[in-house]
Order: C-alpha cells, then structure tokens, then sequence
C-alpha cells in the first residue's frame, strides 16, 4: 500500500478583503492593533494594486501544481499537499489539522522563503511544531533553509540575464543589479542570524552563474517601528545610484521573495520604480517564481530530498 505523505507549504499569508486588514495587521503586530493612520496607510497600499494580494491565489496553484509533480515523480507515494499561513487564513494550524485528518505518515514542511531567519522561519518552526501537540503528522521533517537550491538559483540567474538582454536592448549601458530580501529588526545581526549572510550568500551564487559584476545587496520593506531595521533600504540605493550618474539602470532581483504580493507589488513596482525615475534611471525587476513549472520542479526536487534523507 502506498505512503501517505503530507507537504506542508507554509507562507506569510494576506487579508482576503479589504475587511479583513485590520485583523490581518493586528496578528502581523502580535496582537497590537495599529494606529488608524497605519491602518489607513496599509489600506491605501493595497488599494494601489487593485485591492488585494495576488499572494494567496498563487499559493493555491503552486500546491495543486507541486502535488502533481511529486505525485508523477514518485507513484509509489500518496502525497497530499495544503497550504499553512502565517498571519492569515487559512492557517498553519488549519493546514496541519487537514494533514492530520488525512493520516499522513510522514510529512515535509517547507517555507515559501529560500532564508533562515529567527524571525521568519524559526517562527513557523514553532506554530508547526505546537501544530503537532493536536494535529498528527507523521514523521516530520522540516526544511530549515535552501538558499543555496541550484536549480532556484539557475531560474533566477536566467531571469537576471533575460531582463539585463532586456535593458541593454533598450539602449542602457551600465546597470547596477540589486537582490533583494525583506528587511528585518538590526538586532537579530547581533545575535548572530543567519539571513544576511545567507542573503549574500545567493547574490554571489546568482550573479555568478549570470556572470554579472555590477551588483549589489540591498534591503526592502522594513516594518513601520521605531526600532532600527538591516540596510542599504533598496530606495536609498537607488537614488544614491542616480546621484553618482555613472550607470543607466537598475535592475531589481528580488531573491527572498518567491511570489507575486504587496512587496514586490507596491514597495517595488510602485515605490522603487518612482525612486528610479526621480533618480534618473531605467527601473527593471526579474518575474518572481510565483507557480511556474521551473519553480514546481526546484520545491519538488528540495521535498524529494528531504524524504530521501530522512529514509536514508
Ligand atoms: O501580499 C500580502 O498581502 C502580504 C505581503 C507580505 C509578505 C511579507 C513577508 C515578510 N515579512 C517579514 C517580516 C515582517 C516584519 C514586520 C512585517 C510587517 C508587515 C506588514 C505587512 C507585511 N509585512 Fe512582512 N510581509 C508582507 C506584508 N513583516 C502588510 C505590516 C505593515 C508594514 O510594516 O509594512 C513588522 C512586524 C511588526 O510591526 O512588529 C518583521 C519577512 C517576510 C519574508 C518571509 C516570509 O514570507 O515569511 C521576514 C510576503
């Protein structure tokens, strides 16, 4: 008889509707409702892409997408694969009660987030394993980063050359590339995390598999809190960029985002694209993974292994 496997695919999660922000705001917050002018704020950012986050109906596809390709892989298995949100639903909780109820024997559990984090990964490490003390799932295996993945790191490398081909075509000489990752609270640096480096650690994997020298780091979307956050800001480099008048572009690579959402939609497409054009520079990004068949092929490989090592 064939093993039951769940796939537990775990993302940040976005307010269905409008209605749902400020409960959405208040769970990101840990359960301090915002201010109404940050309320307000967020609403507006989601009114300028059209009123919703393309998030949620993405992640959909990709685990109907990924259960077929691991289900065509290995025929031998039963794989069942759901979604477990961070911050909305439906939940990482909601997913693990589904896999449980199926009787899955084993499970892999993966975060849509190539970087390791205290604050990213580790907590969803947390809800799923407090998950487990009412949902059973099985031997569980939970992949902590995959940074490094070669065939993630190959699709963006042939998107970077593909949008380099782009804007050159388009007349820009020099372009400056900059990858990309959301920012976080400074103090985790001092404690010692790992996703600086790990995010530097893909932007030198990427850039030279692309063969790109012109390249840079550079931070994204810091929360609205008083506390310091990692730079460069993406912003701030664009126009410093502008300012020094020797480069004609700026491409942006976004490599700890996998999907299409508010981040890429607005803090990108909207706000660092306006940057761009008040520095003086052409504005590029690489298309995000989102539930193409490449990046189906990249999550099936990293759970296939996960399984491979946990049998071996
Ligand atoms: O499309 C959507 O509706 C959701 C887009 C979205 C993604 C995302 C990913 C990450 N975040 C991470 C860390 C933080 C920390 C805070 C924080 C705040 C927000 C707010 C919104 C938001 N994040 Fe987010 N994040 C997304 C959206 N994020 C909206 C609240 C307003 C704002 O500050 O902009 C600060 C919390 C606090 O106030 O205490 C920290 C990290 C990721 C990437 C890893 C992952 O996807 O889990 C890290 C997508």
């Amino acid at each position: 008889m064939s093993e039951r496997v769940g796939v537990l695919l775990l993302a940040y999660g976005t307010p269905a509707s409008p209605h749902e922000i400020p409960a959405y705001y208040t769970h990101i917050r840990r359960g301090r409702p915002p201010t109404p002018e940050l309320l307000a704020e967020l609403t507006e950012r989601y009114e300028a892409i059209g009123g919703a986050s393309p998030l949620l109906g993405i992640a959909r596809t990709l685990a109907e997408r990924l259960e077929l390709e691991l289900g065509e892989r290995l025929p031998g298995e039963d794989f069942q694969v759901v979604l477990g949100m961070k911050h909305a639903t439906p939940f990482i909780e909601d997913g693990a009660a589904v896999l449980a109820a199926a009787e899955v024997e084993r499970t892999v559990a993966i975060v849509l987030a190539p970087h390791y984090s205290r604050l990213s990964v580790e907590e969803y490490m947390e809800r799923v394993h407090a998950a487990e003390a009412s949902a059973e799932l099985g031997e569980l295996a939970f992949v902590r980063e995959w940074h490094l993945e070669p065939g993630y790191l190959a699709m963006l490398a042939r998107r970077v050359q593909l949008e380099l081909e782009h804007l050159h075509s388009l007349g820009a000489g020099a372009v400056r590339v900059l990858f990309t990752a959301h920012s976080l609270p400074s103090w985790i640096v001092e404690q010692g995390d790992p996703y600086p480096e790990q995010l530097q650690e893909t932007a030198t994997a990427i850039a030279q598999l692309a063969g790109v020298d012109d390249w840079a780091v550079a931070w994204q979307s810091a929360g609205r809190t008083a506390d310091p956050w990692i730079g460069p800001d993406v912003c701030e480099v664009i126009r410093d960029l502008g300012a020094g008048a020797d480069h004609d572009a700026v491409l942006v690579c976004p490599a700890g985002f996998v999907s299409d959402h508010l981040e890429i939609l607005y803090d990108l497409d909207i706000q660092a694209r306006e940057v761009a054009a008040q520095a003086g520079l052409r504005f590029a990004r690489t298309a995000l993974p989102n539930a193409d068949p490449e990046f189906v092929s990249v999550l099936a490989d990293i759970v296939q292994a996960q399984l491979a090592a946990v049998a071996g």
